[in-house]
């Protein structure tokens, strides 16, 4: 029996993991963070079914912080294969919480790293980099080999965190995996991330539930592909018999502004009457020319994606109809 370890199993990411691994037989082992709500909407619908919960799959408390209570989960689960998605995931917020984003994704990763370090079998560890390392580029598209240069708290913390990745494979031998993950989208998304945002308004906007869709520079690009093609690269980087970095992408660039007139169109609605540019936004330090080379990933693992831009809008632009409708 196949154990894993999911960090950041409640989030977009996790979610679908989650539900991959369960598919190929896996025990899930999941931590989750303790708040005031018990909602966890993304898994709701896998440990409502008393077949899986408690059985294959098992939540645990945990934040990255509490390093004692991480050693005493892992050690006792002793997984065969750990995700480590767990941490503030927002890019612009990381200015505004620069601290804690960079004590969740670059100490809290180290903090895992030590313990995994300890143990007598280690488990081969999935690490989810980001684009974000890149910052403002020389070269196009990245690849494994582009240097770092992070513009903002949160694309250094995935620096520092992938640096002592590569680090700690390298001084101690463990099986650590960097997947180097450009942006990647679902109707599970964070709800304040752009294409979520303008998906979500342009639906609400089509059913008469909004008026007006507030965004930051449309002007910028991105490389965005669709969340659960990147789930299934992080799992068959891990089953790739060496640890290495592979960069997932889709090598193409859309603009935000791409996305509004996809995603609008899905919906029927004219943009133009309804999208406003709300300068507080705006990021100062913006990241730019972030596109990937995913052909490394593609030769070795045989990695594929099946959905492109438009079909990705469309599968979020229909699934806020079909959320918004039902409510
Ligand atoms: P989400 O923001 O949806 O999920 C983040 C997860 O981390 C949630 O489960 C969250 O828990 C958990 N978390 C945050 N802080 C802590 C903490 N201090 N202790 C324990 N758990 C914590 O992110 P995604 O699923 O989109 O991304 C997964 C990972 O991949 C992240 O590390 C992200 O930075 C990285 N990444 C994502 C990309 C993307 O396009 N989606 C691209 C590149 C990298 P809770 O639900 O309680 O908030
Ligand atoms: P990003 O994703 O910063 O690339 O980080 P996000 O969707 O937040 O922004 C993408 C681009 O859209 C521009 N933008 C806006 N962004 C937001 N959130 N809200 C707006 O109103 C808005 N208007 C314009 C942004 O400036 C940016 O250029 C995501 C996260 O998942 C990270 O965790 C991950 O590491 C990177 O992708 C790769």
């Amino acid at each position: 029996m196949r154990v894993a370890l999911i960090t950041g199993i409640t989030g977009q990411d996790g979610s679908y993991l989650c539900e991959f691994l369960l598919s190929k037989g896996y025990v899930v082992h999941g931590l989750v963070r303790r708040t005031s709500s018990i909602e966890r909407s993304r898994l709701r619908h896998i440990y409502r079914n008393p077949e899986v919960y408690g059985k294959t799959l098992q939540l645990h408390y945990c934040d990255l912080e509490d390093a004692t209570t991480l050693r005493r989960i892992i050690t006792k689960i002793s997984p065969s294969e750990l995700y480590h998605l767990a941490g503030q995931s927002h890019v612009g917020l990381s200015f505004e919480i620069a601290e804690s984003t960079v004590d969740s994704v670059a100490v809290g990763t180290l903090r895992l790293l030590e313990i995994i370090r300890d143990l007598s079998a280690p488990p081969r560890v999935f690490h989810a980099a980001s684009s974000e390392i890149f910052g403002r580029p020389l070269s196009m598209p990245q690849d494994e080999q582009t240097p770092m240069a992070p513009v903002n708290p949160y694309g250094a913390s995935k620096a520092f965190a992938t640096q002592l990745c590569r680090i700690y494979r390298e001084k101690y031998g463990i099986h650590i995996v960097n997947g180097i993950l450009y942006n990647h989208e679902s109707p599970r998304r964070g709800e304040n991330f752009v294409t979520r945002k303008i998906c979500r308004a342009a639906a609400a906007i089509r059913l008469c539930l909004q008026d007006e869709l507030l965004l930051g520079d449309t002007s910028a690009q991105r490389d965005w592909g669709d969340a659960r093609d990147y789930v299934r690269g992080m799992w068959q980087a891990l089953q790739h018999a060496t640890a290495e970095d592979f960069v997932f992408a889709t090598g193409i660039l859309h603009s935000v502004r791409d996305v509004v007139d996809r995603a609008f169109s899905e919906a029927g609605v004219d943009p133009g009457r309804h999208v406003h540019q709300d300068d507080r936004l705006l990021r100062g330090a913006e990241s730019t020319s972030l596109v990937g080379n995913p052909a490394k990933a593609e030769r070795v693992l045989g990695w594929k994606r099946e959905t492109d831009f438009d079909g990705l809008i469309r599968w979020m632009v229909q699934a806020e109809l079909a959320d918004l409708k039902a409510r």
